[in-house]
């Protein structure tokens, strides 16, 4: 049998997020607009702040950022979340984190599906927030069934797109030319249809539960509700939006503006009024409107360790109870200005981050270390290493999502800017049941990270604790 070269999913990954870029832009024109305003703002930041392009520089993380973006749908059955796993697998994506959305009373529990290793973060870091919808959270029991009937019936893949999954399960791999076919087959899953697959009596029965649910059920598939690009300074894009026509919502999700970026900052446009075909029944009117695809842009920072992201929750719980944002953002500036204070108590400066244990760091040997390594043996800690200029630490970017975030964010694009809290009824167990896999914990991986950094660092040094452990 011939030799066969399989695709690396990286690039299979790669061809699939610039073809649902690509779909995305012809669907949604203010897409395109959002991520021209992105790009301008990202060069200008990058060309005032030299120490930023110097790090981004460092660590090859320049290149990825024009290619970076993240979206969202929203699955029906557990069937469906088991195939995307298996489909986003095809493409070197994998379940990290579960969020508890039902937090914000939407009736949801995520994951979201990304690239794990350092290499395939660097390459083309897509990510896509993925949402099963919780139908026994609809408390109407007839309405319940209907859904779950009409759910039932429906097949969100191509017969081929499901073919090539078992192929390269299989095989270990698409070759290119099965890898082409594989994205087209794809993103048809993604796509948006404009006509229903209910009645509008049914949609508007559905709509009057949970607009969620409607936007789930009364569809032949889980069309991508949004695609967010990364900026390097989200308000000036924030600031920007009006010039360009376009209305953000009324707070930016996440920690306050600082120096030193922690995790995520977020913020939307709301959703597109769509028109819709609904199917003809008892002589019902066709034609109606549904809303679920919006903008978004968001801002990355450090990942903190669960030291560190005790210390955010916290503060971030104190400013929401100090000051409530009402339903068209009133409050807004308020809820800024109380953000701010309360995060004086976190750490500003990289340092302090670090020796108080609240961010993850990449650690790598200077030049300085290694030329001083060939004239004598250095300092054993870590902290003298640092000291000396030996050993050099950067920030390890937050690749996930925040659940208090993405909640702002839904509740947003319900065509509200209130913010809630609700009880927590998260059902972790269920989710990976269906999932067919457990979640990764994403904690785990940014550590692992930054101690695979600091070993090597170690090595390169020739620190004498590792020479030591070498023998033993
Ligand atoms: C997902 C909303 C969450 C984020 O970036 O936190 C999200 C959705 O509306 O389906 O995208
Ligand atoms: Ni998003």
């Amino acid at each position: 049998m011939a030799s066969q070269t399989f695709l690396h999913p990286d690039e299979i990954r790669t061809l699939f997020s610039t073809a649902m870029s690509r779909m995305y832009r012809s669907e949604v024109p203010q897409y395109g607009t959002l991520m021209e305003l992105v790009a301008d703002v990202n060069a200008a930041t990058l060309a005032e702040d030299g120490a930023l392009r110097e790090t981004l520089t460092r660590h090859d993380e320049l290149a990825r950022l024009s290619v970076e973006r993240h979206g969202a749908i929203r699955l029906g059955t557990a069937k469906e979340l088991f195939d995307i796993r298996r489909v986003f697998a095809v493409m070197g994506m994998f379940p990290v984190g579960y969020y508890d959305l039902s937090v914000a009373g939407v009736p949801v529990h995520s994951t979201a599906f990304r690239p794990i290793d350092d290499a395939s973060l660097r390459r083309n870091p897509f990510r896509v927030f993925t949402s099963l919808l919780r139908l026994e959270l609809i408390e109407d029991e007839a309405l319940r069934a209907e859904a779950a009937r009409i759910l039932a019936g429906r097949r969100i893949f191509t017969v081929r797109a499901l073919e090539l999954v078992a192929r390269s399960e299989m095989l270990g791999g698409l070759t290119p030319d099965e890898a082409q076919e594989f994205v087209a087959e794809a993103l048809e899953t993604f796509r948006w249809h404009a006509k229903a697959t209910v009645s509008l009596g049914t949609y508007e029965k559905l709509h009057d539960a949970h607009r969620l649910i409607a936007d789930v059920v009364s569809f032949k598939g889980p069309h991508i509700n949004h695609l967010t690009p990364r900026t390097l300074d989200i308000d000036a894009v924030q600031a920007g939006m009006p010039a360009r026509g376009i209305t953000p919502k009324a707070v930016i999700e996440g920690p306050p503006r600082r120096n030193c970026a922690i995790l995520l900052r977020q913020t939307s446009f709301k959703a597109l009024e769509e028109s819709i075909e609904f199917r003809a029944e008892n002589g019902d009117d066709r034609d109606g409107t549904h809303t679920a695809r919006f903008g978004e842009i968001e801002q990355r920072g450090i990942a903190l360790t669960p030291k560190g992201r005790r210390l955010y929750d916290t503060l971030l719980s104190d400013a929401r109870s100090d000051v409530r944002v009402g339903q068209s953002g009133a409050n807004a500036g308020d809820y800024q200005s109380q953000l701010a204070a309360r995060f004086r108590a976190f750490p500003d400066e990289w340092s302090e981050l670090r020796a108080q244990g609240l961010a993850y760091f990449r650690y790598s040997a200077t030049e300085h270390g290694l030329a001083a390594r060939q004239r004598k043996r250095l300092p054993a800690s870590v902290d003298e290493l640092v000291q000396a200029g030996f050993l050099r630490f950067d920030p390890i970017v937050y690749e996930d999502f925040l659940p208090v975030s993405a909640a702002g964010i839904f509740q947003s694009n319900l065509g509200t800017d209130e913010q809630q809290n609700y009880g927590e009824r998260s059902n972790r167990i269920e989710f990976e049941r269906a999932l067919g896999a457990p979640v990764q914990d994403e904690l785990a991986l940014y550590a692992a990270t930054e101690k695979r950094s600091l070993d090597l660092a170690l090595a390169q040094l020739g620190d004498p604790h590792l020479a030591m452990m070498a023998i033993a």
